[in-house]
């Protein structure tokens, strides 16, 4: 193994990944020789770069770079989620971004450099997230996945995060393959897809969104990692709606799983993709302009004062009734349909700690004296327990 260059840290040989197990998929980047496992992206800025309302550009929400197969779905959400951190104008060190374990787990080390993070096991970002949510209900919680992580292993993971409704965005890069070790199908690949080497898949898909709407998220949608335009407005109205929002992006993976016979290809999704709505996020800090016809926008007011302008294809598209959207994407399933969009959100919602009645400071700013209620207090709690 070569040794370490200032910068650059770990060669591997190409084709190989961290464990030297081979990863075709990195022979498409063309890089001679050698690939890395990760670089430290230059800290220079052109200083003509534009700035968001902090001053910040979006270098300042990048990370390093990215280790993943040239043309990976992956790393279009990654550029889709510095763009829609930059655009919020979001202070980085008030971002938490807790993963799992896969190339889509991997991703957060590509952006967002100066956020906290925390790269959990195969299948546990969802109890990670949840306990650093409670302990600090102040920071804005970025849970990336894969379909394996969350599909799969993280099932159980996935369902008890949404139903806690945790204030949260949940981001499953969704390619129906384990891509990290090499193609297996995933969970929520479709019954009768094949895979990369022909084999059919017998079993039943998981569809994560119907699973979320099941479970009570208050924000769900889908969308194509391919598709910026729809992806940055989704995330960007994920990170300021309080509660559960749950986006399940579908993502190819070029090296196991963008061939035909795949439904989670880059062909298929553009072939098969119904938008359900087009959609803009307005802060509270630009001025509101909608210049489009009347009958064709629905704005949706969220929690927290920012409003949704849903630009409308299907008419009569209601983001806000949960049981349409079930029906709707069903019906769309079964003709081979990909529903991308918002298809539900409840600007009203409510999060865990609503439920539980939690304090409004951070858990972890309090000190010794609150959290102790003192003996007067226990002996009043034991008595009741007689
Ligand atoms: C407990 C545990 N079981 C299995 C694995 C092996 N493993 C690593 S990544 C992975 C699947 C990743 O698939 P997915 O979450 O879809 O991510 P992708 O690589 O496709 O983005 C598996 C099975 C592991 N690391 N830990
Ligand atoms: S998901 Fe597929 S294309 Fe993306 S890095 Fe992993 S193996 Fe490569
Ligand atoms: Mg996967």
């Amino acid at each position: 193994m070569p040794g370490l260059v200032p910068g650059i840290h770990d060669f591997l040989f190409l084709g190989q990944d961290v464990d030297g197990r081979d990863r075709p998929g990195h022979d498409a980047a063309g890089i001679a020789g050698v690939v890395m496992t990760y670089i430290a992206k230059p800290k220079f800025q052109h200083p003509g770069l534009p700035k968001n309302d902090l001053g910040y550009t979006h270098r300042d929400y990048e990370g390093k770079v990215s280790t993943l197969c040239a043309g990976c779905g992956h790393d279009s959400i990654t550029a889709s989620i510095i763009e829609a951190c930059y655009e919020l104008s979001i202070e980085p060190h008030r971002v938490a971004k807790i993963s799992g374990i896969g190339c889509s787990s991997k991703t957060p080390d590509y952006f967002l450099g100066n956020s906290h993070g925390f790269n959990s096991v195969h299948g546990r970002m969802p109890s990670v997230l949840t306990g650093a949510n409670l302990a600090n209900r102040d920071l804005i919680y970025l849970g990336v996945s894969g379909d394996g992580d969350s599909a799969s292993i993280g099932f159980g993971q996935f369902a008890h995060s949404i139903r806690r409704g945790v204030n949260m965005t949940y981001i499953v890069e969704n390619n129906g393959v384990y891509g990290l070790t090499k193609g297996q199908f995933s969970a929520t690949a479709d019954r009768g897809s094949k895979s990369k080497k022909g084999v059919m898949n017998t079993d039943n898909a998981i569809d994560l969104v119907a699973i979320a709407l099941q479970l009570g998220a208050s924000f769900v949608a889908r969308s194509f990692s391919g598709d910026k335009a729809q992806l940055v407005p989704l995330i960007a109205a994920a990170i300021r709606h309080k509660g559960a929002s749950f986006i399940d992006v579908i993502s190819p993976c070029i090296a196991f799983n963008n061939h035909a016979g795949s439904t989670k290809s880059f062909d298929y999704v553009r072939e098969h993709n119904d938008a359900v709505n087009r959609l803009d996020v307005l802060t509270g800090r630009d001025p509101i302009t909608v210049d489009y016809a009347p009958g064709t926008v629905q704005v949706v007011e969220q929690h927290d004062g920012t409003r949704l302008a849903l630009r409308k294809i299907d008419a009569d598209y209601d983001a806000h009734d949960r049981l349409a959207a079930m029906t709707f994407l069903q019906k769309h399933a079964a003709k081979g349909q990909v529903v991308t969009g918002l298809l539900y959100v409840d600007p009203d919602a409510e999060d865990m700690h609503t439920h539980l009645d939690t304090v409004e400071t951070p858990l972890n700013t309090l000190e010794a004296k609150e959290l102790c209620p003192g003996s007067s207090a226990l002996e009043k709690i034991n008595a009741s327990l007689r």
